[in-house]
């Protein structure tokens, strides 16, 4: 049986409940909002400042639409919301309870939010009128302007005041996270509001968001898109830099056209979501490695809502490879198009901003907006001129010979790691993909850890790599890759996600929710036993002061007691596969372990694996 015929599974209600002909209830008002908005799931961790609201899903909408998903934590709540939202283009609700429940749920908002993904976050307060609070727990439960904990990493907060002006609200907030550029957004229920009940003789009418369409973002101003197009067709060497591109056949399909037409490199970045065939001749880079040899040459560089375009081109061509003490190194930037909408989201408050781009275009738009105008624009230009078809034609020969060394490279590296002990990150994803078989064809790969080999597991379609985590927050990865699978539900589409064994301690409880509702998310702990980044800088600092790097392990290794990774998804019941630490045993648990999960089961496989 394929994950396609099954279904996640969803709480059964033990007594079903006859729907009211209307909310009777003001939660009910929240509850009947989510389900026209067409919200499928709500994850959540359950608290009494939204008991009101609970009631009102279980058994005023009957657990449906959306659908309670238990989530352990809030980081895993949010987190779970984050992966669905990653794949589905959609956001999906989390609860949250009052105060001590936001506070859990900061790391995850911010991860979303700076991955601007979409989700409804509902929390609960209070009740605001004091003369309705149960003693002490109430009172340490009620926070005013509780918003202000999340306000600098949401779109938008809010506590409505009245039932009556909650469903403007909710409204606002659906419309909100989902205007370009995308994010999470928090919407504050007063306890009070959800449990007063509504006037029987007055009948209240609810929107219908038809009504209130999501505003398109601004299309790409026409002479831009135009004066880019010369830019690129008049190029030596232009190069493409990807970041997060719509997750659409129709972008893909432009993108690779666009990078066909002008014979241009094109750099792939992990943070960035897959929007470009990696196995493609004129993808230059291995994943998660920008090629700085390649970026030296360019003249032209367009950046597609990419992470800190400028950050990047320093990095690249700065004579000290970019950061420095005091001021920055000068140096010959290229010609940049830059294609972002992150000038509408500026912060006060995180520099998420990055380097000011030295952007002679830029282009306030989406990737794919601009590429349906920019293609055809291109096009135009190279017919008539044939000098530029001539430069378009040597240059893609030369990626392509500079494509077959990397290759070359990559499967040089492959053979010299194969059976090496600790076993490599190469050989786990290289088992992966073979026990996937023909369905790694359509694998999303919701996580990927500190280190991802090149040239062993490529993205061919949209959706097969789902991106980064957006904040840098460990612990993404586990609550990221389950969200993923739920919203892949129904697609056929395995998702696997790799974490580190210091994210998977962070989150692991998100393996009951997946083992609770039949989310057949496959786990795969690269478990180096440590926090193998810290240790690298550690190393790097001891060796620049001049003293002993050796000593690098120091507050980093997770060795002493070993944690056993499967026993613990085991606990949390999930299929534990592992540890594996022969590398000629790893696909006889990868096999097992996609076996678990083409019959619906989530699992999980422990490898110890060397740590880069
Ligand atoms: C919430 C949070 N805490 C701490 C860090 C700092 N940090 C960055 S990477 C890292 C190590 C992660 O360990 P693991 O997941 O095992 O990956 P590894 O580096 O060993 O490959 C840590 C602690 C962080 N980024 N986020
Ligand atoms: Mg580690």
């Amino acid at each position: 049986m394929t994950v396609d015929q099954r279904r996640i599974q969803l709480d059964r209600l033990s007594v079903e409940t006859t729907r009211p002909p209307g909310p009777e209830w003001g939660s009910d008002v929240v509850a009947e909002m989510l389900r026209r908005l067409g919200i499928e799931y709500i994850a959540l961790n359950p608290g009494a400042s939204y008991r009101g609201l609970h009631d009102s899903i279980v058994n005023y909408n009957a657990n449906q639409a959306p659908g309670l998903i238990l989530c352990n934590h809030e980081e895993v709540a949010v987190g779970v919301a984050h992966g669905y939202a990653k794949l589905r283009g959609r956001a999906m609700a989390a609860a949250i309870h009052s105060n001590v429940g936001l506070m859990h749920a900061t790391m995850a908002i911010f991860n979303a939010f700076e991955d601007r993904a979409p989700i409804l976050i509902v929390g609960g307060n209070g009740p605001m009128d004091a003369t309705l609070r149960r003693p002490w727990i109430d009172w340490v439960h009620t926070t005013h302007n509780q918003g202000e904990l999340v306000r600098e990493f949401v779109k938008w907060e809010h506590q409505p005041t009245s039932i009556g002006a909650t469903p403007e609200a909710l409204l606002r907030a659906w419309q909100t996270a989902h205007i370009e550029p995308t994010g999470p957004v928090y919407v504050d229920l007063d306890a009070g509001l959800q449990e007063q009940r509504l006037p029987v003789d007055e009948a209240l009418v609810l929107p219908r968001p038809a009504d209130f369409p999501i505003p398109r973002p601004p299309a790409p101003a026409d002479d831009l898109v135009k004066q880019a197009a010369r830019w690129l067709v008049e190029a030596d060497f232009p190069v493409i830099l990807p970041g997060r591109i719509a997750q659409t056949q129709h972008a893909w399909d432009d993108l690779v056209a666009l990078a066909e037409l002008l014979g241009a490199a094109v750099l792939f970045e992990r943070r960035g979501n897959a929007s470009f065939p990696t196995q493609h001749a004129l993808s230059q880079s291995g994943v998660g490695r920008e090629s700085n040899d390649v970026l030296a040459q360019a003249d032209v560089v367009l950046a597609l809502e990419r992470n800190d375009p400028a950050g990047t081109l320093r990095a690249a061509l700065a004579p000290s490879g970019g950061a420095g003490r005091g001021g920055r190194a000068s140096f010959a930037w290229p010609k940049l198009i830059n294609v972002s909408l992150e000038p509408l989201l500026i912060s006060s408050w995180v520099a998420d901003y990055q380097e000011l781009a030295p952007a002679g275009l830029p282009i306030l738009a989406t990737p794919q907006d601009t590429l349906t105008t920019l293609v055809p624009e291109v096009e135009r230009l190279l017919r008539e001129d044939s000098s530029a078809r001539q430069r378009v034609q040597q240059r893609t020969e030369a990626h392509q010979r500079r494509r077959a060394t990397l290759e070359q490279g990559w499967q040089r590296r492959r053979d010299e790691v194969w059976n090496s002990e600790p076993i490599s990150i190469t050989r786990v994803v290289a088992e992966m993909r073979a026990a996937l078989g023909e369905r790694y064809e359509d694998a999303v790969l919701a996580y990927m850890p500190t280190s991802w080999p090149n040239g062993v597991w490529d993205f061919s379609k949209p959706g097969s790599y789902l991106g980064g985590d957006g904040g840098a927050g460990v612990g993404a990865g586990p609550p990221l890759t389950v969200g993923a699978a739920l919203a892949a539900q129904g697609s056929g589409r395995p998702v696997v996600g790799v974490v580190g064994d210091g994210g998977m301690l962070m989150t692991p409880t998100a393996l009951w929710t997946a083992a609770h509702h039949s989310i057949p998310a496959l786990l795969v702990v690269a478990n180096n036993q440590s926090y193998f980044n810290d240790e690298e800088h550690q190393e790097r600092v001891a060796r620049t002061r001049g003293r002993p790097h050796e000593n690098r392990w120091v507050g980093q290794r997770m060795a002493e007691p070993p944690v056993d990774f499967a026993a613990l998804a085991r606990s949390l019941g999930v299929e534990g596969f592992g540890p594996v630490v022969e590398p000629d045993a790893v696909s006889s648990a990868m096999v097992a372990a996609v076996h678990a999960v083409d019959e619906g089961r989530p699992a999980l496989v422990e490898v110890r694996v060397a740590p880069r």
